[in-house]
């Protein structure tokens, strides 16, 4: 199997390009490749034409179907004591609130580019479940279908958690036909494979539903595993001046970053790096360094960040099947001039 990526690079161009020799350098610890990597910009908001897509399919569905809006219905029904049916006007029609969230795809390597941060807006999924009569003592799962054949689901128990939100707006537009248009699931800390887009059909299920990613060996947790990625320089940019900046993101999935350190000698010592205050509890946070290189030549740069719980990412190189990679984002910094 594999994910559907034409629409990242299409998105992203040389972005993707970085995550790839960013993250394979990374990997096979290859660091003899010559070819630079443009730095990337480091935003707090992805914008919504930026921001990354992934389909199972690039099925003509989910790239290009029209949903007739006043046709189109959102059925909740399962273990519930009154399935409801709503409509596009029932939905605008009820109580919203804003949600920063980071959504990450479990396909994401070290230095990947598959996550975006948005603001999203749209009603409480707990709301829905309690008009609906959902029965707590049955219930263990909720699923989540999409128009284009997709399902996942996630615990009863996390879906009755008030950050679980069915969002319509992604950064203030209406939520773009790629990313789910008209209804998609934000659950924040888990990737996005639980995130369902083009949402008709919720289920509360009595047991353990595997999803279509399940079903092709994947994880059904998908908590995001503790993220950090050099933004700028880029991988072998040539770096002249007795001052240089280094900036990037750090992501915690369902905890905040406390600590984000970066390493110029392939992660022998630490140096800790300037956190700006994150966006919401569910957003990634902006790292900042200032490194005065001791003389000119090449370094192995690496970061790495701490959840506010003390824990520290993983440093082992892992896959991203079945449960989300893991390992450190690895540059080369060449220091042509001091
Ligand atoms: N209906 C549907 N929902 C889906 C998918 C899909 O293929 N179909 N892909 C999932 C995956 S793997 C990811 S990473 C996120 C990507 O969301 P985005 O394309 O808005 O970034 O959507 C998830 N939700
Ligand atoms: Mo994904």
């Amino acid at each position: 199997m594999r994910f559907s990526r034409r629409t990242i690079l299409k998105a992203t161009g040389l972005g993707a390009l970085a995550a790839m020799t960013g993250g394979c350098d990374a990997m096979g610890g290859v660091f003899g490749r010559m070819f630079a990597v443009p730095a990337r910009d480091t935003v707090y908001f992805t914008p919504n034409s930026k921001f990354y897509v992934v389909n199972y399919a690039d099925s003509a569905v989910s790239m290009s179907r029209e949903v007739n809006i006043e046709q189109w219905k959102l059925a909740v029904k399962g273990a519930v004591n009154n399935p409801l049916s709503l409509g596009w006007r029932d939905l605008l029609n009820r109580d919203s609130y804003d949600q920063v969230a980071t959504l990450m795809c479990i396909d994401t390597l070290p230095g990947g580019d598959s996550l975006g941060n948005a603001t999203w807006r749209g009603i409480s999924l707990k709301k829905l479940l309690q008009e609906c009569g959902a029965d707590e003592e049955t219930a263990r799962d909720v699923i989540f279908r999409g128009i284009d054949g997709y399902d996942d689901s996630i615990p009863f128990k996390r879906a009755m958690q008030d950050d679980v939100m069915l969002a319509y707006l992604m950064n203030g537009e209406k939520l773009p036909k790629e990313h789910g248009f008209p209804v998609r699931l934000i659950v924040p800390g888990l990737y996005g494979i639980k995130n369902v887009k083009w949402i008709v059909e919720i289920e509360v299920f009595p047991g353990d539903y595997l999803g279509y990613w399940q079903r092709k060996g994947w994880t059904d947790d998908g908590t995001i595993k503790i993220f950090s990625r050099i933004d700028s320089p880029g991988h072998y940019q040539s770096l002249r001046g007795t001052e240089q900046k280094f900036r990037g993101i750090a992501f915690g999935g369902p905890n905040s970053i406390g600590k984000v350190e970066i390493s110029f000698d392939a992660g022998r010592t630490w140096n800790e790096c300037q956190i700006e205050p994150p966006m919401s509890p569910y957003s990634w946070v902006i790292w900042n360094y200032t490194w005065r290189p001791p003389k000119q030549g090449k370094y192995q740069t690496v970061v790495r960040a701490t959840d506010t719980k003390g824990q520290l990412q993983i440093a082992e190189l892992i896959r991203p099947q079945p449960a989300g990679a893991s390992g450190y984002h690895t540059i080369v910094s060449e220091v042509t001039e001091t």
